[in-house]
């Protein structure tokens, strides 16, 4: 593959990050202690019942030829990338009163809302002490500090986020980060990289440059490549008399837009395309086929978001082939409902069928899984705990499946036994054994978390 953006740590996902880990998490070190585990790595404590419990659901899947101590070692090295903006309805801290725009929404009004960075930065170390693993943030340009100062998109530097990479450092969080093309002025006409004014391109150039050099900064810092995410919002509510002078122009704004060279092992580039958004329901310049064309032809990483596709079209059925043709992909894990794209991730049929897909292609060290929901009218960062965990649970559903029993059945035809064998898997206890994982990696068991949200309401947002 050619000039591809490999990381440093091109053998996985881009996890290994410098750090002092659970030092910002002492709930989590509250429950850690030096009794060993079965499952082998990061030992914590965990109580009898569900050691005992694990032990019996583990004796089922080797009895299926599955070994789930591997799958649990497999899943506490596979890192997710939380949004920051799930923390706070994608407000940021640039203080313009810009409205969102960009054909993004978020609804409610749930109390509590952070004000601050150290609020957001808070709440979102609340959520991740909720959810096993070592993860990451992904955060948004307009996520800047400036100390109060204006500064203009297209002049942000990464001192503007001096005080995100100390924390993560600190927490031991690799970032990934997101030029913001929208919530802007200059984004009011629905049309950045692509609009037919070369200056406003110009400025929307500029700041995805910046935007990368700040993501090589995070990248340097913390050990760990950036994956830094481009997505646009322009496109035309009704049926465009052109449709192709504004991907003409795109491609020209994100050749300049990526034209200086970064150390692969500091920055990642990801493009991210779109089928229809309010207010571009008749036309995306960024499409599926745009953006496919592009990273293929200038090996970046392609980004797919699982709401960003007709209802009936799959996340899950593309990545098998797009990982074909391109070297690495950014997953946006959402769930689309109706008009909506962003609805918080639950353990539905589609996300057991994207994480299994990237365990069975064995894909896991090329695929960067990235979350992208935002719900305003449940706690928030129990969306952020509910959509991870999802997650979680899914890859485990995923790496405990007999996937050489189902394929030696499809190859021989016997897809009776290979629909059977699916069906009994979902009964199989895998309660079990996910429980015991978040309780070995220091977090709630599936009925315990709720209990800390509520008492995090109690003692913090309620005080907002
Ligand atoms: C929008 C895209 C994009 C955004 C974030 C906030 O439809 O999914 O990823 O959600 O940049
Ligand atoms: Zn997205």
């Amino acid at each position: 593959m050619r000039g591809s953006q490999r990381g440093r740590d091109s053998g996985g996902n881009g996890n290994r990050i410098r750090g002092r880990g659970l030092a910002r998490f002492p709930e989590r070190q509250v429950r850690r202690n030096n009794r060993a585990c079965n499952c082998g790595s990061a030992i914590l404590d965990c109580t009898l019942s569900s050691q005992a419990a694990y032990s019996l659901a583990r004796e089922r899947y080797a009895g299926l030829g599955v070994d789930s101590d591997t799958a649990l070692r497999k899943l506490s090295s596979t890192p997710l990338s939380l949004h920051c903006w799930q923390g706070d309805d994608i407000g940021g801290f640039e203080g313009a009163g810009e409205d969102i725009g960009g054909g993004l929404a978020v609804t409610g009004n749930y109390p509590g809302q952070p004000r601050t960075p150290d609020e957001l930065r808070r709440d979102f170390e609340k959520a991740l002490s909720l959810i096993p693993g070592r993860h990451r943030l992904n955060l948004h340009a307009i996520y800047a500090e400036t100390g109060g100062k204006t500064v203009g998109r297209d002049e942000l530097l990464p001192e503007h986020f001096a005080a995100w990479t100390d924390w993560a450092l600190d927490a031991g969080l690799g970032i990934d980060f997101n030029p913001t093309f929208f919530a802007h002025p200059l984004a009011n006409d629905g049309f950045t990289l692509a609009h037919p004014d070369s200056s406003v391109r110009r400025f929307w150039i500029n700041h995805g440059q910046a935007c990368r050099r700040i993501g090589a900064s995070f990248g340097n810092a913390l050990g760990s490549p950036c994956v830094t995410n481009v997505w646009i919002p322009d496109g035309y509510k009704d049926l465009p008399a052109d449709r192709k002078a504004p991907r003409r122009l795109l491609v020209e704004s994100l050749d300049e837009l990526f034209r200086e060279p970064l150390d692969p092992s500091h920055n990642l580039d990801a493009v991210e395309c779109k089928l229809f958004g309010l207010g571009s329901e008749s036309y995306v310049v960024g499409s599926h086929e745009f953006y496919l064309g592009y990273a293929i032809s200038r090996c970046k990483v392609l980004c797919l978001d699982a709401g960003h596709f007709h209802p009936t079209e799959v996340v899950s059925d593309k990545i098998s082939s797009v990982l074909l043709w391109v070297d690495r992909l950014l997953l946006h894990v959402s769930r689309g409902v109706r008009w909506d794209s962003d609805h918080v991730v639950i353990l539905s049929d589609e996300l057991r069928e994207i994480a299994k897909e990237l365990v069975r292609g064995g894909y896991l060290p090329r695929v960067h899984i990235g979350l992208d929901f935002f719900d305003a009218s449940i706690n928030r960062i129990a969306a952020w705990v509910i959509g991870s965990r999802a997650m979680l649970k899914a890859l485990l559903l995923a790496l405990l499946e007999p996937t050489a029993a189902l394929r030696e059945m499809e190859v021989k035809g016997d897809y009776t036994g290979r629909l059977a064998m699916q069906e009994q898997l979902l009964t199989m206890p895998f309660g079990a054994i996910w429980d015991y994982y978040c309780e070995s990696r220091g977090a709630p068991q599936e009925s315990a978390w709720i209990h800390e949200i509520r008492s995090y309401e109690r003692t913090v947002l309620s005080g907002r």
